[in-house]
């Protein structure tokens, strides 16, 4: 089937017209994405909430082609942590990716896979973020509605997920009493005990 030239992004339902390929993430589809598996257990046994669902546009023509898709990432939280994707980097290392930003408020974790660096850029409407090769990705939704975006990439980029499956992104992204702040994984655990202390001080 030839895969159409021409698409449009509908700002009001985000979605693309003509429909690209869906797919979609729920929360059980996300194993150890989220470091919190209390709050998580919670919310798996409420229901499942869908995370986010890909449109994709799949060009496939020689090996310059380029592909897109429409991601919608719902506003959400797992414990302190905002809604996110799996993230990945790319099979062909060296792919870069381009992130339109279409409608919400949107964090990117980065990192890159050679030096271990890690980073994080605004993801909003209308602005553009580029996503050098070698660097894994995800997306935050830090806001209180769907974060809407589309990512251009070459058709060979391919995702690789086992990449950062085990130690997870460097960088967390937290709802902060003023916003989100933005931490390093190792200092989650030192911070959950700070927390769990507080609590109980003031339960007592
Ligand atoms: C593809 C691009 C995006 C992601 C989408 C979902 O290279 O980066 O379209 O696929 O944000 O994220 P993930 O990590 O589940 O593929
Ligand atoms: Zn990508």
């Amino acid at each position: 089937m030839t895969v159409p030239l021409v698409h449009a992004i509908d700002r009001s339902s985000l979605t693309l017209r003509p429909p690209g390929v869906g797919s979609a993430r729920h929360l059980s589809n996300l194993d150890g994405v989220f470091a919190d598996a209390v709050a998580r257990a919670a919310l798996l046994a409420d229901g499942d909430p869908l995370v986010y669902t890909v449109e994709a546009v799949e060009h496939r023509e020689g090996s310059g082609a380029l592909s897109y898709g429409l991601g919608v990432l719902q506003p959400g939280r797992v414990g302190e942590e905002y809604f996110m994707t799996k993230g990945h980097a790319h099979a062909r290392r060296e792919a870069a990716e381009v992130y339109l930003g279409v409608a919400g408020r949107g964090l990117m974790v980065l990192e890159d896979l050679r030096d271990g660096r890690a980073w994080t850029l605004p993801l909003e409407p209308d602005g553009v973020v580029v996503v050098p090769g070698y660097v894994a990705h995800r997306t935050v939704n830090v806001g209180d509605e769907p974060l809407a975006y589309l990512g251009l990439y070459p058709s060979d980029a391919g995702h690789d997920y086992a990449v950062i499956a085990e130690a997870n992104l460097r960088l967390v992204v937290l709802a902060g009493p003023a916003g989100p702040e933005v931490v390093e994984r190792a200092d989650l655990t030192a911070r959950g005990a700070v927390r769990r202390a507080e609590r109980e001080r003031s339960a007592s």
